[in-house]
């Protein structure tokens, strides 16, 4: 997430280099290193959200086996007064700019206790269709003054602390437990980047899924309906789109497995049968053994404990925690302390 990644050889002769934004070019670079790794094929769960990857996960968040993005949205609206009045910010920093449903909530409440001065609101995203919908939604919100930043979730911070007013507070949304997409060590990681950037009063809301039955998390992760194998097939369905592709993804087949070892639901593509694949734009025909798999996604589930303390590995201080009991979900509010103990 935060690690700059080499752009892969071959794309600027496959002429990638003219038509792709830098970004996404780093993204490609990751896809073509994931599909030609010796041992555990792989693709980047970022390469899930084009147009059609977004517009199928907001499906997801409408089923009833997936709970997760309504149980975030539920505590949200019961707790915002409350987490607004935890954090007081001057602005709110939303990774990620969602589709702007359970940042409204948030929003208002800090609208109600603001001072006179309006709140900013700082979406960032990499994807401008994402930040155009969240703004077009957020819109209405009177006195919030939206300033999306198109850019990675680092440098996208960096550029909302420049444009901190005198000494207000921010306060960080990373919500929909997109933290789960991230191994411990990788979330450690980017929680101590994030807070070295920020300043002591400065807050973060992460929003986490937690730990519940394998029946009930697998149910959320391959639904009946094929929504989820839908939006894991398009990872395929983008590569021929965009890349170049010949995969015919019918002879894949989506599968979501539980990891108890280390806590997560994992995505893979089975393929069906021994066939090969060719990707024009990286000059390049890979092979696939009958039943081998390429790793998709990981979904962290966590216990409730374990945010804050993989909070205070990366220097936060823990200033409360929400829980839904139902679906099983967690808001902790974090803070950055006066002194950091941790480098
Ligand atoms: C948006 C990363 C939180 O892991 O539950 C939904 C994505 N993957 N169904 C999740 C997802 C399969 C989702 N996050």
């Amino acid at each position: 997430m935060s690690a700059t990644i080499a752009v892969a050889p071959g794309l600027a002769a496959a002429g990638l280099s003219k038509s792709v934004p830098s970004l996404s070019q780093e993204l490609v670079g990751e896809v073509l290193r994931g599909l030609t790794r010796r041992g555990q094929k792989t693709l980047p769960a970022s390469w899930l959200y084009d147009a059609i990857g977004s517009a199928l996960f907001e499906v997801i968040t409408l089923l009833p086996e997936y709970g997760l993005t309504r149980a975030d949205a539920g505590l949200l609206e019961r707790k915002a007064d409350e987490i607004v009045a935890a954090g007081s910010p001057g602005a709110i920093v939303e990774l990620g700019s969602g589709s702007g449903t359970k940042t409204r909530f948030l929003l208002e409440a800090a609208v109600r206790q603001q001072s006179p001065t309006s709140l900013g609101y700082f979406p960032i995203d990499i994807s401008s269709a994402a930040l155009e919908s969240c703004a077009k939604v957020l819109a209405a919100i009177e006195d919030v003054a939206i300033q999306p930043i198109e850019a990675s979730y680092l440098e996208g911070i960096r550029a909302a602390v420049s444009r901190r007013r005198g000494r207000e507070r921010l306060m960080l949304l990373f919500l929909g437990s997109t933290i789960g997409n991230l191994s411990p060590a990788e979330a450690a990681g980017f929680l101590r980047a994030i807070r070295r950037l920020l300043q002591p009063g400065d807050t973060m809301l992460i929003g986490a899924d937690l730990v519940k039955p394998e029946a009930r998390l697998l149910r959320a992760y391959d639904d009946p309906t094929g929504v989820t194998a839908a939006f894991n097939l398009n990872l395929l369905g983008r590569i021929n789109r965009e890349l170049g592709g010949d995969f015919c993804l019918a002879r894949f087949r989506h599968e979501a497995s539980w990891n108890p070892k280390r806590s997560r639901v994992e995505m893979h593509l089975r393929s069906l049968e021994a066939q090969r694949v060719r990707i024009a734009a990286f000059d390049l025909e890979i092979a696939f053994r009958a039943e081998e798999t390429i790793w998709t996604e990981s979904s962290y589930k966590f216990e409730a404990g374990e945010i804050p303390a993989l909070a205070a590995r990366a220097g936060w201080h823990t200033v409360s925690q929400w829980i839904d009991y139902d679906w099983g979900f967690a808001e902790t509010l974090l803070a950055v302390p006066r002194i950091a103990k941790h480098g």
